[in-house]
């Protein structure tokens, strides 16, 4: 987790098929770029979410006779709006990915796709509720026999309901906001890890949206919820495994509480006890799998997007307050454009995996300091066994 000092894109192909000269660099990219779209345009886009298709290889045979990289496969989820919306959109505009939108609203995301900009070629819709872990199946199922590569998978996708009274509840009946955002994650991401393993891809990585509140920073302990140190966790492992068993109250009804703590209901809280089970899990899986499979695990913390629609059941007070006092009093706002392009496109430090990635004022990434517990192994560890049983992987 040290850096070396060496830049490179996260993404990391151009450092792969691109000589060090700015301006050679450039051309060749958009000759590449023309390159592929012409033959993307020879291959009709994968539309339909049953068509089977072989897997292109990393070395795609040009008219010319030349070889080069072909586009990247990146599925991302939650892109009908905000970051997600704003990371396919850089990313398709570079010619060299195809981005799965990975989204619940079939329709809102098409629009959003077309009033981005996002050309047809550059992406292909497929369901995805995170809400419901047979949702989930579905779609792993769908992208699998769509035969396209996996090469990059970023959890996007997020609900914060910090003024719900009462819980709401996923189909399987998780708390929403730990469900959605923390379970139906971790069945995605553990049921495509084979995919991700098996891309010939120079860079496949799976990425974990973090949040300000797993952080160390200012902002991070101004967020932090004042009862979150330990997600109210007990420290024996049969108080731990209580711990998110308790968010799945709804449906068997055998927890009193709907929160990991097993405390009342509290929805800004539940929102930051599933990022801190995001970035538990991102480092799990690095520590697990990195080493074995070469793909890089990372979370990313892009700044405040003061705007997208996950303060949407915030008070309008709040939305009115927040954009401004964001950009002028904490300097912490950043637009969901320059987000978008941090998360799909940012330049970041060649050895930046098993950590969470910020950026500072200048745009240059950093590494970022987790909070004590986001960065607990033994948590993560406890905390990845019970989320297996509890999507019934184990
Ligand atoms: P948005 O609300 O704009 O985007 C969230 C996306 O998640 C939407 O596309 C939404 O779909 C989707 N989504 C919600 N529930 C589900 C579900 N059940 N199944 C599938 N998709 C779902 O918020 P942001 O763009 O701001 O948030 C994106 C990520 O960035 C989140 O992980 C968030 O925690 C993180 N983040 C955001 C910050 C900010 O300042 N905005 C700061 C730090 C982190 P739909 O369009 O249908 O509602
Ligand atoms: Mg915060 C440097 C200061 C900083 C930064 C970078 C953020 C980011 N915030 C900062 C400071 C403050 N915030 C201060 C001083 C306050 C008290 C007035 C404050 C309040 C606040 C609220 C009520 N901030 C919030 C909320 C939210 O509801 C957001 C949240 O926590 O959602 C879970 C939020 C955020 N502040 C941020 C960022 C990025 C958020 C969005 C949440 C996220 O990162 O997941």
């Amino acid at each position: 987790m040290q850096f070396n000092g060496v830049q490179a894109s996260i993404w990391k192909e151009s450092s792969i098929s691109f000589g060090k000269n700015r301006s050679a660099m450039a051309l060749q990219n958009w000759v590449v770029a023309v390159l592929q779209r012409e033959f993307n345009q020879r291959n009709v886009a994968i539309r339909a979410q049953t068509t089977a298709t072989t897997s292109p290889a990393v070395n795609v045979a040009l008219p010319s006779g030349k070889k080069t990289l072909r586009k990247g496969c990146v599925v991302i989820t939650g892109a009908s709006s905000g970051l997600g919306l704003a990371t396919a959109k850089a990313l398709a505009e570079t010619g060299k990915w195809h981005v799965i939108m990975a989204c619940r609203d079939f329709l809102k995301a098409k629009r959003a796709a077309k009033s981005a900009g996002i050309t047809k070629e550059n992406y292909t819709i497929m369901h995805l509720d995170l809400s419901s872990l047979d949702s989930v199946r579905q779609f792993v199922d769908t992208f699998k026999r769509s035969g396209r590569p996996l090469d990059v998978l970023v959890c996007n996708a997020a609900v914060y309901l910090p003024t719900a009274k009462e819980p709401s509840y996923t189909a399987e009946g998780f708390e929403l906001s730990v469900g959605t955002n923390h379970v139906g994650h971790f069945l995605l991401s553990r049921l495509l890890l084979d995919d991700l393993n098996q891309s010939d891809y120079p860079s496949k990585r799976l990425i974990i949206v973090g949040s300000v509140t797993c952080t160390n920073s200012y902002g991070g302990s101004v967020c932090i919820h004042r009862e979150h140190r330990y997600l109210g966790w007990e420290c024996t492992s049969q108080g731990q495994s209580r711990g998110l068993e308790r968010s799945r109250r709804g449906l068997n009804r055998l927890n009193t509480s709907s929160m990991i703590n097993g405390g009342d209901f509290d929805g800004a809280k539940a929102y930051k006890d599933s990022k801190v089970c995001n970035m538990l899990t991102m480092q799990e899986f690095h520590r697990r799998y990195h080493e074995e499979t070469g793909i890089t695990f990372a979370s990313l913390y892009p700044g405040c997007i003061a705007t997208t629609g996950l303060f949407r059941e915030q008070i309008p007070l709040f939305r009115l307050l927040f954009p401004p006092f964001q950009k002028y009093i904490t300097k912490g706002y950043v637009s969901g454009d320059e987000a978008g392009k941090r998360l799909g496109c940012g330049r970041t430090k060649l050895d930046q995996i098993g950590c969470l990635l910020s950026w500072n004022k200048d745009s240059a990434s950093f590494e970022n300091q987790l909070s004590e517990e986001a960065s607990d192994e033994k948590k993560a560890l406890k905390m990845w066994e019970i989320s297996e049983k509890l999507v019934g992987l184990a």
